[in-house]
C-alpha cells in the first residue's frame, strides 16, 4: 500500500472516530445490571444448594451453571443491548475467509457490502429488519454507536483500507436494516473470515458464535476440508444446527461430475470427522448458479424460520430456576420422609435397649429389697439378740436371695445391648444433619419464591 493511500486511510478513520456518537441508554445499563444481579443471584441460591451435597453424582454442576445461568443470561443481556436479536432466529455466516459469505448475504438480501478476493469483513455485521436502508450503525467497544453512510462505512474494506488493521480493538460489530420480510423473523450476522495468517478476524466471530441458533459454514470446493475447519465445527459448533455452503461451485471450471465428486469427498470427509449437518447448498460465480442459490436458500430461511424454535433466554431462565424449585421441593418431601423414618428407628433403638436394660434394673431392685429385709431383720425381730430363731432363717433366705440377685445383675449387665444405644446416637445424628439440611432448603426454597414472584 503507497503512503497517499495510508495517509487517507488514516485521516478518514480519524474523522470517523472523531464523528457524533450516542452512548449506551441508561435503559440498557440498567437493563445489563439486572441480568449480572439475577446472574449472581441464581448461581447463589445453586451454590448454596451444591453446597448441602444435594445434587447426584451424575450430576455436572458447573457445566449445568454455563449452560442453564450463564449462557441464557448472557445471551439475555445481549438482546437488551441488541433488541433486533430478540425472538428472532439468528444465523451465522461463517468459516473461512473468502469463501463467499459476504457475496451471498448480498445475493440473498440485495445488500452491497464490499466483498474481495483476501480476508474483509473486519467485524461482525447483523443484518436485521427495518427500513433505514441507506445507513449502518457501527457499535464501539464501548458500547457508543454511530450512524454511517454505506461509503463512510467502506473505509473498513481492504480495498480502501489496511490489510490487517485491527479494526475490531475499536469497534465491536455492525448493524445494516434490510426491509426483506423475511429478516422478521430471522436475523443474520456475517462474519469475519477465520483462519488467516496475515490478519486475525477470528475474535469478533468467536464472540458471536454464543448468539447464533443455527450456522451457515461456508467451504470453498476448490480446498479440500481443512483442520481448522474441522476443529471449529467440532468443538465450537456443538450442537447447533450447521447447514454447509459449498461455494466456488463453478470455478472448477469442468463438469458436474467434477463438481459433484469434489463436494462428495467433502461430505465423506465431514462424514468420518464425525461432523453433523443438517443440509447443504451451492454457491458459484455464475448467473444461473447464483439465483439457484438465492432460490434454494432463501426457501431454506422460510423453512427453518417457520420450524425452528427461537430460543427464548428469558423462558431458558425461568426454567432453569423451576427445575431449582421442583429440585428442592422435592429433597424436602424426601428429607421429610427420612427425618420420620430415622425418628421411628431411633424410638424403636432405644426401646430395645431399655428392654435390654430392664431385667438388670429389676435384679438391682431384687437386691435392694431383700438388702432392706435383712437391715429390718436385725433392726426389729433380732434388736438385742445375737441370733433367735425365725431371724436365722429369715437372714439366711435374704443372704440367698442377694446372692442370687447379684449373679442375676451380672448376667443382666452382660445382657444389656449397648450397640442399640450407639445406633441410638448415630440414628439422631443423621437426623439432626437432614433437619439442618431441611431447614437450609426451606430458606433457600423460599428465596426461590420470592425471586419468582419478583421475576413475575
Ligand atoms: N467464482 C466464485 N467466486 C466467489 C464465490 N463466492 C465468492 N466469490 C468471490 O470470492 C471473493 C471473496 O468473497 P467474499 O464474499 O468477500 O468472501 P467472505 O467469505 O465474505 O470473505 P471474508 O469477509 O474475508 O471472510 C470475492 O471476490 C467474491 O466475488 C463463488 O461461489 N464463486
Ligand atoms: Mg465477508
Amino acid at each position: 500500500m503507497n503512503e497517499d493511500k495510508k495517509l487517507q486511510f488514516l485521516e478518514e478513520l480519524t474523522t470517523l472516530l472523531k464523528g457524533q456518537v450516542t452512548p449506551k441508554s441508561k435503559e440498557t445499563l440498567e437493563g445489563e445490571a439486572f441480568c449480572e444481579s439475577l446472574k449472581l443471584h441464581i448461581t447463589q441460591l445453586y451454590e448454596q444448594t451444591h453446597r448441602l451435597d444435594l445434587f447426584s453424582d451424575e450430576f455436572n454442576y458447573s457445566e449445568f451453571v454455563a449452560s442453564n445461568i450463564d449462557f441464557p443470561l448472557d445471551r439475555l443481556k445481549e438482546q437488551i443491548e441488541k433488541t433486533w436479536l430478540k425472538d428472532k432466529l439468528t444465523i451465522g455466516f461463517m468459516g473461512h475467509f473468502a469463501t463467499g459469505k459476504t457475496t451471498a448475504l448480498n445475493l440473498l438480501f440485495d445488500e452491497s457490502f464490499q466483498v474481495h478476493q483476501h480476508e474483509n469483513t473486519a467485524i461482525a455485521t447483523y443484518l436485521t429488519y427495518g427500513s433505514k436502508q441507506n445507513v449502518v450503525t457501527i457499535v464501539d467497544r464501548a458500547g457508543q454507536s454511530q450512524e454511517l453512510t454505506l461509503d463512510q462505512c467502506s473505509i473498513l474494506d481492504y480495498s480502501k483500507g489496511i490489510m490487517g488493521f485491527p479494526f475490531a480493538r475499536i469497534f465491536n460489530y455492525m448493524v445494516k436494516e434490510n426491509s426483506a420480510k423475511l429478516l422478521e423473523d430471522i436475523t443474520i450476522i456475517d462474519t469475519p473470515g477465520l483462519f488467516s495468517k496475515k490478519t486475525d478476524h477470528s475474535a469478533p466471530t468467536m464472540n458471536v458464535i454464543s448468539s447464533c441458533d443455527t450456522v451457515f459454514w461456508f467451504l470453498n470446493i476448490t480446498n479440500s476440508l481443512r483442520d481448522d475447519d474441522i476443529r471449529v465445527m467440532k468443538e465450537s459448533l456443538q450442537g447447533k444446527p450447521v447447514y454447509i455452503v459449498f461455494s466456488f461451485v463453478d470455478a472448477l471450471g469442468t463438469t458436474q461430475s467434477q463438481v459433484d465428486s469434489s463436494i462428495k469427498s467433502i461430505v465423506a470427509n465431514l462424514k468420518e470427522k464425525q461432523i453433523d449437518y443438517k443440509g447443504y447448498l451451492m454457491l458459484g460465480g455464475k448467473a444461473e448458479t447464483q439465483s439457484r442459490f438465492k432460490r434454494e436458500a432463501l426457501n431454506l430461511l422460510k423453512k427453518m424460520s417457520d420450524e425452528y424454535e427461537v430460543y427464548s433466554p428469558g423462558g431458558h431462565i425461568s426454567a432453569s430456576i423451576d427445575f431449582l424449585e421442583n429440585f428442592l421441593v422435592q429433597c424436602q418431601a424426601n428429607h421429610t420422609k427420612q427425618i420420620g423414618k430415622l425418628d421411628k428407628e431411633t424410638d424403636d433403638l432405644l426401646d430395645a435397649y431399655r428392654a435390654s436394660s430392664r431385667s438388670f434394673i429389676t435384679e438391682c431392685n431384687n437386691c435392694t429389697s431383700r438388702f432392706n429385709n435383712m437391715v429390718d431383720t436385725f433392726n426389729t425381730r433380732c434388736a438385742g439378740a445375737m441370733f433367735c430363731g425365725g431371724a436365722e432363717d429369715a437372714l439366711r433366705n435374704n443372704i440367698n436371695s442377694i446372692s442370687n440377685s447379684l449373679n442375676g445383675m451380672v448376667r443382666a449387665y452382660n445382657n444389656m445391648n449397648e450397640e442399640k444405644l450407639v445406633d441410638f446416637g448415630k440414628g439422631v445424628a443423621r437426623m439432626q444433619l437432614y433437619q439442618y439440611n431441611l431447614d437450609k432448603i426451606s430458606e433457600i426454597l423460599s428465596e426461590v419464591k420470592k425471586l419468582k414472584e419478583y421475576l413475575q
